[in-house]
């Protein structure tokens, strides 16, 4: 190690000079002070750049903490029983783990995660993090997913859960009730409110939430406070994309209500973060380059003295250059090895310690244990303005697990303790139970009128009740909306136009409704004109925090590009991922904000539930209600784009999220009965699903609703039959199932198989394969568990139980999605699909590659009338020939 004098001597300058520009530096702060001494090395810095000399760019600070001790100010709490309540929730968490284990050595839990964010944690439980009461919206606070056993642990001490749930901690199906292995609202509607276990989407949803609630304000649908978002991660958590995706977001719209909190105990589950280099100070450039608030809490107060002593900075310095790897080290060695790894490289440092015995040096405090420090940092996040915070802390992973944990790399799954570790566990935290009780690992909570539990509730009623806690507080809304949907139900009068037109229309129409006109979200990751939405940016204005401090160059056009303070669109740019962390927030306002937001996040079919269907899954967790819609959908209907765009999987992608009802409807009218009935059920009813809804860019004439009341619960059903055959008569039959655009193809076909071939066929709208395959198996799972009542029958197979004929089906989707019925249809089901990778080229072209269009169809309609011997291969022969259909064509599948 070279001191700073060292360095200037080398570079030729006398360092007495360096000391008087130090002492001048120094004087203007005091006397002038912080903004004065700021401006002054702005002014050097310009001057230098001018002349040549420009410092090189460094994004760090120095490897200390931000707020020097000065700074520190006095920590309000009672450290001495915020100590114990804090051991007592680190023996509570750690013994439901190591219980859980014992029951079933499959089932555990994670105890290390916790052991390090404890402090964290709890510095925001009793100071900081607010409630949501009648007068204040609360905060809103990400709580690291895989240290839930600590969030648990808190929630006992403070009689929200009892000892028989935290006993049931990962066995859920317990009959007197679990807990969730991690934080799933879902699961735990009254206690989680948001998931965080799948990395990175909760500190791309903890951005886009501070977003929203702004959104909110800016747009005066809820009061402005100073509610904070706050969102704790791991340091491991940061290598996910999203986790610093969207960080300059968050800088530049001034989000100063969001605080990150990264947990850097600089290991992950593996190894360490970054052994060969050091994450605090890759993500402080990271953030500080994205414009960021900063503040690193690396030491606790034990080496506040080392550091006065270190005039030289040579300590600093040596900190400075350790790698992680070595630091992890230093947590699991001796004093000698820490006197002799950190001060021995210097005499001057060695001297610095030489009265400091090695236990103390062993045991020396790093910054995220400490209360006073992470304290410090809390408040001085809160009080902070004009840009988002993050809150890098050092902490030791498995802190306090000695030498079963502590520091080490297995410590992430770790689960089993002896009862030596346990002895020791219990004796350095003072845990009061005996020696005999340990083998048991009971779980201890102090009388109710104990000093703690007294100051935790104390504390907690100070800052407006329990977290986390979910309730939902929105109203339901009460109007039916008829009127808005009612012109879409009358066709288009033979104006041809696309199913994406016809929803933009009646988007236009909520948005001018004078009860959900204002709640309605409109999201798109920068595709609005590619739906034909841009007619939206004059009527309701895209939202910007700024307002517009331009002209824009269209603005002499009637759709021109309106950003407004209190615009309503959400243009995201490009990050679906983004747009769908909106979604999220919008789509669970009604408990966060107990306001109905109705989000339309309209997407680029290919790049939703393809690309982001993590959040899509998270937000389903999370009871979000909404709408999806994917655009520009389907594998034939979206053409000349080709492999990477023309979606023909989001259907079967959609089957798996349990409250995610999938539409694929080809009429206006069809897209108005879902709308209508999404709205009714989610915010009049307060059903905690949402909609995904294909819509297409095809155009053509929307034809009027059929009369009758089975059309209306046909299409939300999943299918119904929308052309009858006019032909009687005929013994040849068929039904043929249609969906989206392809439905015309089936409407062509009939035609084909009618005129030329003497078959009659009824076509059907199937609106969604989804919904039909989970009432045929919901059915089929009452009649097993019912086995001598009446069986039940599925409504797909109550819709063709008279329904004569050979069955086909066409899908712009893979095959498997007509399948999915094949075992509740009378008979044999033909399906026709997409399967393989798109290609660009017209839609003719495309159906035909695919074998979609009404000539396969009808082809497949004629095969299955020959398998049941009704015509004579002959008759399909010629059928080929006079379609014109390839026999040896490629196979959409294989190449
Ligand atoms: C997307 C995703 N990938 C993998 C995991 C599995 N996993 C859970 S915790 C963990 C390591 C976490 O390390 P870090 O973020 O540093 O948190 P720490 O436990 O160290 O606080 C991993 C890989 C996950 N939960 N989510
Ligand atoms: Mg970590």
């Amino acid at each position: 190690m070279t001191d700073n004098s060292g360095v200037a001597r080398v570079m030729g300058i006398d360092p007495q000079e360096i000391q008087e520009w130090i002492e001048s530096f120094d004087a203007v702060l005091k006397e002038e002070g912080q903004e004065a001494a700021t401006v002054l090395l702005d002014r050097l810095r310009s001057r230098a750049q001018k002349l040549g000399a420009g410092p090189a760019f460094t994004a760090n600070t120095p490897y200390v903490n931000t707020i020097p001790v000065e700074k520190q100010g006095v920590f309000p709490g009672d450290q001495e029983i915020e100590r114990r309540i804090k051991s007592l929730i680190r023996w509570n968490a750690l013994a439901m783990v190591v219980r859980a284990n014992r029951v079933d050595h499959s089932i555990g839990g994670h105890i290390s995660t916790y052991a390090s964010a404890a402090t964290l944690f709890e510095i925001g439980f009793n100071h900081f993090f607010r409630g949501r009461t009648d007068e204040f919206e609360g905060d809103t606070v990400y709580l690291q997913g895989h240290a839930s056993p600590g969030v648990y642990s808190r929630a006992f001490l403070e009689g929200r859960l009892s000892a028989k749930q935290l006993e049931n901690f990962r066995r859920e199906l317990r009959p007197d009730g679990g807990l969730t292995s991690y934080p799933h609202p879902w699961l735990m509607p009254d206690f989680w409110e948001y998931p965080t276990v799948s990395m990175g989407l909760s500190p791309l949803m903890a951005i886009y939430q501070a977003r929203f609630n702004r959104y909110l304000e800016d747009r005066a649908i809820k009061p402005k406070t100073n509610a904070k978002v706050w969102a704790f991660l791991g340091d491991g958590e940061t290598d996910e994309p999203e986790t610093l995706g969207a960080i300059t977001l968050a800088s530049r719209e001034n989000l100063d209500n969001l605080i990150f909190v990264i947990n850097c105990n600089l290991q992950r589950l593996d190894g360490p973060v970054r052994g060969n280099g050091k994450i605090v100070q890759e993500l402080e450039a990271a953030f500080r380059g994205a414009g960021w608030n900063v503040i690193k809490v690396l030491w606790g107060s034990d080496w506040d003295p080392l550091f006065e002593r270190d005039v030289d900075g040579l300590l600093v310095k040596g900190l400075g250059e350790m790698v992680d790897g070595e630091a992890q080290k230093l947590v699991v060695e001796s004093g000698a090895y820490v006197r002799q790894h950190v001060f021995g490289t210097d005499p001057r440092l060695l001297k610095m310690v030489e009265n400091v015995p090695d236990e103390a040096l062993r045991t020396l405090r790093v910054g995220g244990h400490d209360p006073r420090k992470v304290y410090a940092a809390y408040k001085s996040a809160v009080e902070h303005t004009g840009s988002p915070t993050v809150v890098l802390a050092r902490t030791i992973k498995g802190y306090g697990l000695g030498e079963s944990g502590e520091g080490r790399n297995i410590t992430h799954q770790q689960k089993k303790l002896n009862e030596e570790e346990l002895r020791e566990f219990r004796s350095r935290f003072g845990i009061p139970i005996n020696d005999e009780q340990l083998a048991d690992t009971p779980f201890y909570r102090p009388s109710e009128d104990s000093r703690e539990i007294q100051y935790l509730r104390a504390r907690r009623q100070e800052l407006g009740g329990y977290v986390p806690s979910r309730k939902v507080r929105s109203k339901p809304l009460v109007a039916d909306h008829d009127a808005l949907f009612r012109e879409f139900l009358t066709g288009s009068d033979g104006r041809e136009v696309s199913t994406t037109m016809a929803f933009v229309g009646m988007l236009r129409q909520m948005l001018r409704d004078p009860e959900i006109g204002k709640l309605v979200v409109p999201i798109v990751p920068d595709e609005a004109r590619t739906f034909g939405m841009e007619s939206l940016f004059r009527q309701v204005g895209i939202y910007s925090s700024r307002g517009q401090l331009y002209e824009p160059v269209d603005q002499h056009t009637l759709l021109y590009y309106k950003e407004a303070k209190d615009g309503q669109i959400l243009e995201e740019g490009i990050t679906e991922a983004g747009s769908m962390a909106s979604f999220i927030a919008a789509g669970s306002a009604y408990a966060t904000h107990g306001i109905n937001t109705i989000p339309f996040f309209i997407y680029y079919s290919m790049f939703g539930l393809q690309r982001i269907s993590d959040f899509i899954w998270a937000a389903a967790d999370m009871r979000c209600r909404g709408f999806l819609l994917g655009g520009t959908a389907g594998r034939t209907t979206l053409a000349g784009e080709g492999l990477q765009h023309q979606d023909g999987n989001s259907h079967i992608l959609a089957l798996p999220i349990p409250t995610l009802w999938a539409y694929d409807p080809a009429f206006a009218y069809e897209i108005a009965v879902i709308i209508q009935e999404g709205i009714r059920r989610m915010y009049k009813d307060g059903e905690s699903i949402f909609y995904y809804i294909t819509v297409m860019n095809e155009a053509y004439a929307m034809p009027s609703m059929p009369p009758g009341p089975e059309i209306r619960e046909g299409i939300l059903k999943g299918m119904y039959k929308y052309r009858a055959s006019e032909n009687k008569k005929s013994k040849l039959r068929a039904q043929i199932f249609g969906s989206g655009a392809i439905l015309r193809e089936a409407l062509k076909a009939q035609e084909l198989l009618e005129e030329k071939y003497g078959v009659a066929a009824d076509v059907w709208s199937v609106t969604s394969y989804k919904a039909l395959y989970n009432d045929g198996i919901n059915t089929e799972r009452w009649n097993l568990l019912h086995p001598a009542e009446k069986p039940r029958v599925p409504y797909v197979s109550q819709c063709l139980r008279d329904a004569p004929g050979v069955l086909v089906a066409a899908t712009d989707y893979l095959k498997a999605l007509p399948n999915l019925v094949s075992k509740w249809v009378p008979r044999r089901l033909a399906a026709l699909g997409t399967d393989g990778f798109g290609r660009s080229d017209g839609r003719e072209a495309l159906r035909n590659f695919f074998e979609v269009d009404s000539r396969f169809i009808t082809l497949a309609t004629l095969h299955e009338l020959l398998q049941d011997g009704k015509i004579e291969a002959t008759v399909v022969e010629k059928a080929i020939q006079d379609l014109g259909i390839d026999t040896e064509k490629a196979n959409p599948l294989l190449t």
